[in-house]
């Protein structure tokens, strides 16, 4: 037997001097800068970072996972907007694989969830001039009448900004209109890279960094918690990506308002960017620990399976990750429009605890805000008791 310690097998591997102190900063619990951050992305072998992310996720988790229990709506595909990596949006010629729900629609897709316990419905889609600020917080009004209890986490702050824009109102009027209606979060999508040099090639005409941020903060103002997301792996470099999370990391120090942060892999299948190749799962597991070190201040790191795979997000579990998002029920197009495994992503409760497991973690169901519902630990399942049969509403 050697007596090699950590730091012989890592120095063996030639890790620098300047990598050890900084790991030593990120195991002591402080803060490191985008500088370190990219000293750890470009040098610090994946080992050492997925051992760092995970110290950090079991230091507040432990061994805990978290899942929920939800459905989306998607109240259309159509966009006036020209993002290059989207392969989910559709203009306004008439095209076979373009939808439009009317409110009626959209409160029978919440009906069908009458007798199952969903907690939350997410609701996204493309930005459609006719889905105004008054249409969306009528709907959101009848759904609550529905399922008064259940937790609306809606629009995106891209389709917030075109809302409120087209309503002629601050970002304050119209948030406390959808807050009124019963809106209770808003998820993180539309953040994709802030950096301008990226941004402007990617998603030019859609709302800013600024204004991103603005909308983020004044809803975390108004009471109202929020998910972040980046869009990692097509023309961005790791600067870019530590640049991002920097800004999200100093709302986060003014606002505690982000309940998680959810890296979202590029995937390039029939969109203006397929010239575009995916990054390798070793570029995933970095990204994915990089952000659990870099994020201090976020309490979350949410692996979205419907993007990333079954398996993948297993693994990151390894990686600092410590939330799956929910069962879906086949109710999301745009990570299976994009070249997705998941053409048709649905877990029972049974499936996403069983996948937890499988990995020796502990499934927590949690709702939105992350309140723990319920341990899965010791809880068996009868076959085909508590399974969502997939609605395929869209279909
Ligand atoms: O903003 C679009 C991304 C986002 C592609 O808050 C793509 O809990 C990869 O934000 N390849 C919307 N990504 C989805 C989103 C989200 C998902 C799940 C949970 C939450 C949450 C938020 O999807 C967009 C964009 O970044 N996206 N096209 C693509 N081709
Ligand atoms: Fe529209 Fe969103 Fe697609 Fe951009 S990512 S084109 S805003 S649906």
């Amino acid at each position: 037997m050697s007596n090699a310690n950590i730091y012989t097998i890592l120095e063996s591997n030639g890790i620098s001097s300047e990598v050890k102190s900084i790991s030593e900063k990120i195991l002591d619990g402080k803060r490191i800068s985008i500088e370190e951050g990219l000293v750890m992305y470009e040098q610090a072998p994946l080992g050492l970072l997925g051992s760092l992310a995970n110290f950090i996720r079991e230091q507040r988790f432990g061994n805990k996972t978290f899942f929920n229990r939800n459905f989306h709506i998607e109240p259309t595909n159509k966009c006036v907007f020209d993002c290059k990596f989207c392969s989910y949006a559709r203009n306004f010629q008439p095209a076979e694989d373009a939808w439009e729900l009317s409110e009626q629609q959209m409160l029978d897709m919440v009906k069908k969830y009458d007798s199952i316990p969903i907690t939350e419905v997410h609701i996204v889609g493309g930005v459609h001039p006719k889905m105004n600020l008054y249409f969306f917080a009528d709907l959101i009004r009848k759904i609550k009448v529905l399922r008064p209890e259940i937790h609306v986490k809606a629009f995106t702050a891209v389709e917030l900004e075109y809302m409120f824009r087209k309503a002629k109102v601050s970002y304050e009027e119209g948030l406390k209109v959808l807050k009124d209606a019963g809106m209770d979060s808003i998820p993180g999508g539309g953040a994709e890279i802030f950096h301008e040099r990226i941004r402007s090639k990617i998603c030019a005409d859609k709302a800013s960094t600024e204004e991103w941020l603005g909308i983020h903060e004044t809803a975390h103002r108004l009471g109202m918690h929020s998910n972040c997301t980046m869009l990692y792996g097509h023309i961005e470099n790791y600067f870019h990506r530590l640049h991002h999370m920097n800004l999200l990391r100093e709302l986060q120090d003014k606002t505690q308002g982000f309940n998680c942060f959810i890296p979202l892999k590029f995937r390039n299948k029939d969109n203006e960017m397929s010239n575009v190749p995916e990054v390798s799962i070793t570029d995933d597991l970095r990204c994915y620990a990089m952000s659990r070190i870099f994020m201090d201040n976020i309490p979350h790191l949410k692996a979205y399976w419907p993007m990333i795979g079954r398996q993948n997000a297993q693994m990151l579990l390894a990686f600092g990750v410590d939330d799956l998002d929910g069962t879906i029920d086949d109710t999301t197009k745009i990570y299976s429009m994009a070249g997705a495994e998941e053409q048709n992503p649905a877990m029972s409760t049974k499936d996403i605890v069983e996948l937890i497991k499988q990995v020796n973690r502990q499934p927590i169901e949690r709702d939105t805000l992350y309140k723990e519902l319920k341990d899965y630990s010791e809880v068996a399942f009868e076959e085909k008791k508590d399974q969502f049969i997939p609605l395929s509403v869209l279909n």
